[in-house]
């Protein structure tokens, strides 16, 4: 159909982090006419709508945070060492307000379907205000995380109280004071909200399906010494975090866990205990990803440190972790997490030994054949974690076909940046790219720019689509899911591991490289440099 009226040059979806730098890049960089769709009121993505009680980045705020405006960075002055939810909203509004980026957002609007027109080479966008727009590219930034899982239990509709996912907490807050609470899930969110939602309410009860280890995130007041020297290093501070394995200033002790006196190992997770946050997960002994007796070492030491901190002995056992590698699920940052289990008004309901929630009833949850009777329940429940926001934009490509169809038996991208049969499609932070497992912002400015780079050369060179070759995205699947099984990662009934979903094919989501973020990006640009080698242009 030569000559169809396109109506943009691309249609991004989501003004989170991702989105916004998309925008601006496209935009601003290239010159293009692009347009963003956003579900919320406004920008923020996962800081729009994770609003419950104590939500918090766990990555330090030097590195969380955009690295492509170096005035800001020398500007904007986090208040804490780990941004709290408000501030990072606030950070992704200043941003947006900055450089004039909401002109060319549209918000209070989802996209409800897009598909690839083969006659025009163009996507065709709808959204849910009855809208279709044409557009050469399209770019998913929806997040990793913002598909939310709501498992369902028997007989919620008939619970007379309140209930609420963490996800889609109301922004004006809830106010816990001399209320009943169940909290269902213990996983990185439920850490945050149970201290915050025990200071408040008359009666809490956690109920928990699997025991997490924890580690203190030891926030507080960043010495502004500290500060100063961070700030005047932040070139090399930039450099590091690209070229590291998780994205994060946090290297691997070159060591096996195993080869050292116990002594030795002591005092080195001490260190990292102390010194609080994603340390004690990401620079630890090297082995203890790969070697269950490394790992069982490691595990140990933060069994003891929960059975040291809980005063009654069986609800210790309850919160120790059995069954899987440590360091396997996402590893939660607590403030006071098994603290709380020692207070008077907090009940812990242990699936594997109180029994699991058998229903809700209109007075509470029964769990175990026992009632818990409550006012509010806040479901701390996760995602559908990296596919599953790409699969509600009911994408079409090729053919006709869905994501549903292509994905079967789980994930199947090349670079987790784009999927055979979806032309001129990108993803940033898809499925099988570094993404979750390391410090999200970094993998995001690299998606971006690389997709910018992407685009621009192809104006230049006069292709119209690009596109994996399926045997290019075959060999990328493959090596992936050879990585991971060569680690522990598989053996836990994680998110990463699809595992939290009914039904879900059982497929690691991430990219869990050799290199990690670093060898990641070097792999992307060796890509680019051959021609978009594994790509089909036309
Ligand atoms: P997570 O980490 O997926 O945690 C969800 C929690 O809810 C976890 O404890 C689950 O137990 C529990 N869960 C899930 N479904 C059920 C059902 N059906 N019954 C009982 N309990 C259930 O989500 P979060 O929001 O905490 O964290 C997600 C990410 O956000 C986090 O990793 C960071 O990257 C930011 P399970 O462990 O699956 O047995």
């Amino acid at each position: 159909m030569a000559g169809a009226t396109q109506d943009f040059d691309a249609v991004v979806i989501g003004a989170g982090f991702s989105g916004i730098y998309m925008l601006k890049s496209l935009r601003d960089k290239l010159g293009l006419k692009v347009r963003v769709y956003e579900a919320g009121d406004s920008v923020g993505g996962t800081w729009y709508w994770n609003r419950y009680p104590g939500a918090r980045c766990d990555s330090d705020s030097y590195i969380y945070c955009y690295t492509w405006d170096k005035q800001l960075l020398q500007e904007w002055e986090w208040s804490e060492r780990y941004p709290e939810q408000p501030e990072i909203l606030r950070y992704l509004e200043h941003v947006a307000q900055r450089h004039d980026l909401k002109r060319d957002m549209v918000f209070n609007t989802r996209v409800t379907g897009a598909e690839f027109d083969e006659a025009s080479n163009l996507w065709n966008v709808h959204t849910d205000k009855g809208d279709t727009v044409t557009a050469r590219y399209l770019i998913a930034a929806v997040g990793s995380l913002s598909e939310t899982n709501m498992p369902p239990f028997k007989g919620l509709e008939k619970f007379k109280g309140k209930w609420y996912h963490t996800s889609r907490f109301p922004h004006t807050g809830v106010d816990f004071t001399a209320k009943r609470v169940g909290v269902v899930g213990t996983g990185a969110t439920a850490v945050q909200a149970i201290p915050e939602i025990a200071q408040q309410a008359k009666q809490l009860v956690v109920f928990q399906r699997t025991a997490n280890y924890c580690v203190p995130a030891r926030n507080g007041k960043v010495d502004p010494e500290l500060a100063k020297a961070r700030k005047a290093d932040y070139d090399g501070i930039v450099k590091r975090i690209r070229e590291s394995f998780f994205g994060q200033e946090h290297y691997f002790i070159p060591k096996s866990a195993l080869e050292v006196s116990r002594e030795e190992r002591e005092q080195e997770l001490d260190k990292r205990w102390d010194a609080g946050g994603f340390a004690f997960w990401l620079a630890n002994y090297q082995d203890m990803f790969f070697n269950q007796k490394a790992n069982d070492v490691v595990a140990d030491y933060l069994k003891r440190k929960i059975r040291k901190t809980v005063k009654d002995p069986a609800v210790a056992e309850k919160l120790t972790p059995k069954g899987y590698a440590y360091g396997t699920k996402r590893q939660p940052l607590d403030t006071n997490y098994f603290e709380t289990f020692n207070k008077d008004n907090v009940v812990l309901v242990d699936a594997k030994t109180d029994g699991p929630i058998e229903e809700i009833t209109e007075k509470g949850i029964r769990a175990g054949g026992k009632e818990y009777e409550l006012d509010i329940i806040v479901f701390a429940t996760g995602f559908d974690a990296m596919t599953g926001p790409l699969k509600a934009l009911h994408l079409k490509g090729r053919g006709g076909r869905t994501l549903d169809e292509h994905w079967v038996d789980g994930p199947h991208t090349y670079l987790g940046i784009s999927i055979a049969g979806f032309p001129n499609l990108f993803t940033i932070t898809g499925p099988q790219s570094p993404s979750v497992l390391s410090n999200m912002p970094v993998s995001i400015e690299q998606h971006v720019d690389w997709i910018t780079d992407c685009i621009e050369n192809m104006r230049k060179s006069g292709k119209t689509t690009i596109e994996p070759t399926p045997q290019a995205q075959e060999q990328w699947v493959k090596h992936v899911n050879e990585i991971v099984n060569m680690t522990l990662m598989t053996g836990a009934n994680s998110w990463y591991m699809s595992a939290n979903i009914p039904g879900k094919p059982r497929a690691f989501l991430p990219y869990l490289g050799p290199e990690g973020v670093g060898g990641y990006r070097k792999k992307c640009d060796e890509v680019a440099a051959k021609g978009y080698e594994g790509f089909e242009l036309a």
